[in-house]
């Protein structure tokens, strides 16, 4: 029995590739020098995974952005306003990736979008009947013969010509009704070429992912699978076709007659599917990869479970044909516990991240192979004890959580009055029509980000912070009433992460200090961990949201993060359900929103911007989940008076499938990402007939782009097209806090000049 690791994180043990990349795009670090730190980080990787005794290293995974935007720029699909730059290959990749403004060029980024259902971001891919495939370089032969060099043989992984096209979109020239996938055989001559050359230069195996797989549309795409994988399979190496983050479910029928040499499932989320994949494969030659070390949780893995499902495999197909890997790539985790020494012991033995999950891999292949090293029998042992104080401590749960959970009623995910009463009771706060607001943040300048470093470091006290934030959230105000919007926000000046700042504030989770996670490019979060039940240590925003409300008489917005997206942001226990730690955050949130309103705050904001990304992958799991997330946000809202109104936000808005869940958050007033997908969203809340306040983005906040005047008045017309006048808030599409100040200014003074004339125009 081998093992195997699908993916690793690239981001470095200490954020190596973060800080070249944007010294290089500070123009202050070369290209040699992003290429050198590149192949330090992917040594180190293949040396590690090595060391602790995988067979299977992935390579080809590294990035320096996006993996998908990696294959496009290899395939040659640049979209056109990228060609004829006069660019570097390196700086091409990035214009893609993050756009380019200067010297006289600019050209926006192509759009991102959530991988699957993880906070990972990928470029997508644009493509039409002019792009002119062809393999510019050969980035999975040239990472495998790095490694050879390095002495290391590894697997090389590439992204599958299917699960690439489906998740590609159209140009905007491309003709009408153009689907990417139509553009297989123009693509295949080139994932020919990439596995022939990986052949020739000796590699055994090739990892081709088809994620796609485990959705309900991969099944569309039966003809192409097998068209597909036809072709490729004589001139490539081995392939081990793998599918992850979910189950094959019925495409298994077709999956397992590919020809193929292996199939690699994800166990780790689909563990159901293990009797029906060996079934399956039972017959053939195939190697039955088993992902049975989770990419996705944190948790160590209990061998227990692990070995007996590659047990069951081993009697039924025999040694040679099991490989014990992880469920998916562990991009998706920190890098390594050894850095952690702020987690006490009794944690660090409950958890497992990138280096750890290496580990855990290469033992139970051991124990499947009936190893009896003593290694590898201290190392079960270890593991045996692990897991049951682990579960010793699962059972001390907080009995007051518990009891309250069961205690709710079905009125407190009501509001008391429908929407149009509501109305009339929040006139109180004087917002004249058109109202303009923002999204909460505000820049997160150099000074802030020092102001809590040195918080951090203990270099300033408490209460010298504490002077420095109210200094940072008066001049917040100030600015919003010079520029005259209608409804404030303190700019969150306290707040490292929309996730991270209430995590830290609440009972129930524990925080790394070095666990970052790649979100998109350079950008890392790092996750809490949700360990024990949730409840609140006393109010955690209510001291901001009242010192800045007694700054003005304009209103202020107290800004909250919702209980979906606390818990689709951290790292979640695997103890009990999601549904569960959703209701115990939403419980906390309850009373904070409680605290507020009783405090003075007129108008309270509950952002869910992963509600869209944590659907289910499959269509049959959508009602439970979207039935747990929309009565938790309620949950979260419902208790305020009718004067109180509640708004909410929501980032990513592929809103078109979920939207009666939306509507049924009953929220007074919801704002959301609209610039991009334009107005097709729009005519989604006119064909439901979305009857509460409304604010589409007006401008797009991710690029420092001044959006000129008229382009918003004429937003704001297109808008009210399909919206009742009444119902519209004049807002920018996302928060604030990765812009600079310059160009908020001049943005935000535009948008209040757009909203006046609209006042005046549709008076
Ligand atoms: N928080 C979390 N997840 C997210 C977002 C978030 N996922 C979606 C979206 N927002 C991703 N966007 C960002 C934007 C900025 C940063 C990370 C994700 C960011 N990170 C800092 C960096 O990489 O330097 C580190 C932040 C920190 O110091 O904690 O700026 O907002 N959870
Ligand atoms: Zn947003």
């Amino acid at each position: 029995v081998a093992s195997a690791v699908l993916g690793f994180p690239r981001i470095g043990a200490n954020r190596e590739i973060k800080k070249v990349v944007e010294g290089y795009w500070a123009g202050k670090t070369s290209a040699d020098e992003v290429n050198k730190v590149s192949a330090t980080v992917k040594k180190t990787n293949w040396t590690e995974l090595k060391q602790r005794g995988v067979d299977y290293i992935p390579s080809g995974d590294f990035s320096l952005y996006d993996h998908v935007l990696d294959h496009s720029a290899a395939f040659n699909a640049i979209p056109k306003r990228y060609h004829g730059l006069g660019l570097s290959h390196l700086d091409t990749y990035f214009a893609m990736a993050r756009g380019r403004q200067a010297d006289g060029v600019d050209v926006p980024a192509s759009e991102m979008k959530k991988w699957f259902d993880s906070n990972y971001h990928f470029v997508v891919p644009e493509l039409d009947n002019s792009t002119d495939f062809k393999l510019n370089y050969n980035k999975a032969l040239d990472e495998f013969k790095e490694a050879k060099e390095a002495g290391i043989t590894t697997r090389p992984v590439v992204l599958g010509p299917i699960t690439y096209l489906a998740l590609s979109k159209a140009t905007k020239d491309a003709e009408a009704g153009f689907e990417p996938i139509s553009l297989l055989p123009k693509l295949l001559p080139v994932y020919k070429q990439l596995l022939t050359e990986l052949k020739s230069a000796g590699a055994e195996w090739v990892q081709v992912d088809e994620p796609i797989l485990v959705q309900d549309k991969g099944a569309d795409f039966e003809d192409k699978f097998a068209l597909a994988y036809a072709e490729l399979s004589p001139v490539a190496p081995k392939i081990v076709l793998t599918t992850y983050y979910g189950r094959l479910e019925s495409n298994l029928n077709f999956v397992a007659k590919l020809p193929v040499a292996g199939i690699h499932v994800d166990l780790d989320r689909a563990p159901q599917q293990l009797e029906s994949t060996i079934k399956a494969v039972s017959s053939g030659s195939y190697v039955l990869s088993l992902g049975v070390v989770s990419g996705r949780s944190i948790w160590k893995t209990d061998f227990t479970v692990a070995i007996k499902a590659a047990e069951q495999a081993v009697s039924a197909l025999g040694q040679d044909r099991v490989i014990v890997a992880t469920s998916s790539t562990l991009l998706h985790i920190p890098v390594t516990l050894a850095s952690e020494d702020k987690l006490t012991a009794e944690q660090k033995d409950w958890f497992s991240f990138a280096y750890e999950k290496a580990s855990e891999v290469a033992t139970i292949a051991a124990v499947a192979s009936g190893s009896q090293d003593a290694k590898v029998s201290s190392a079960l042992e270890a593991n045996r004890t692990s897991i049951t104080k682990r579960r010793d401590f699962e059972k001390n749960s907080d009995d007051t959580v518990r009891k309250r959970v069961a205690a709710i009623t079905p009125d407190q995910y009501e509001r008391k009055n429908p929407f149009a009463t509501r109305r009339e009771a929040q006139k109180k706060l004087n917002l004249p029509k058109f109202p303009t607001t923002t999204i909460g943040s505000f820049p997160q300048t150099k000074e802030i980000r020092q102001a809590r470093a040195k918080l951090g470091k203990g270099e300033i006290t408490e209460e010298e912070y504490e002077k420095f934030i109210e200094k940072e959230i008066e001049s917040a105000v100030r600015f919003q009433e010079r520029i005259g919007l209608d409804l404030l926000v303190h700019g969150e000046p306290e707040r490292n992460d929309m996730v991270q700042y209430f995590g830290e504030r609440l009972e129930g989770f524990v925080f790394t200090q070095n666990g970052w996670v790649q979100s998109y490019g350079s950008r890392y979060v790092r996750p809490p961990i949700l360990v024990s039940d949730v409840s609140r240590k006393g109010a955690i925003t209510v001291r901001w949201s009242k010192y800045a409300q007694s700054l003005t008489s304009k209103p202020m917005k107290g800004m909250l993060t919702g209980p979906v997206t606390i818990l689709n942001w951290s790292f979640p226990r695997a103890d009990i359900s999601r549904a569960l730690q959703a209701q115990q955050l939403a419980l906390a949130l309850r009373d904070e929103v409680g605290d507020l309103e009783a405090a003075g705050i007129a108008a309270i904001q509950v952002d869910e911007p992963a509600v869209r990304e944590g659907l289910p992958l499959r269509r049959a799991d959508w009602e439970e989940y979207l039935k747990w997330a929309t009565s938790t946000f309620k949950l979260a809202t419902a208790g305020v008076r009718d004067d109180t109104q509640t708004h909410s936000h929501f980032c990513y808005s592929d809103f078109d499938d979920i939207f009666p869940s939306i509507q049924s958050l009953d929220a007074d007033v919801i704002s959301i990402e609209a610039s991009k997908s334009d107005l097709k969203l729009l005519n989604t809340f006119k064909r439901y007939g979305y009857s509460n306040s409304i604010g589409p983005g007006v401008y797009d906040v991710h690029s420092p782009r001044v959006p000129p005047q008229p382009e918003i008045s004429d937003r704001i017309k297109n808008i009210l097209a399909s919206l009742d006048p009444t119902l519209l808030f004049v807002n920018p599409d996302c928060g604030l806090k990765t812009r600079g100040w310059k160009e908020t200014e001049a943005s935000l003074v535009n948008l209040v000049e757009a909203a006046k004339a609209a006042r005046q125009q549709y008076a």
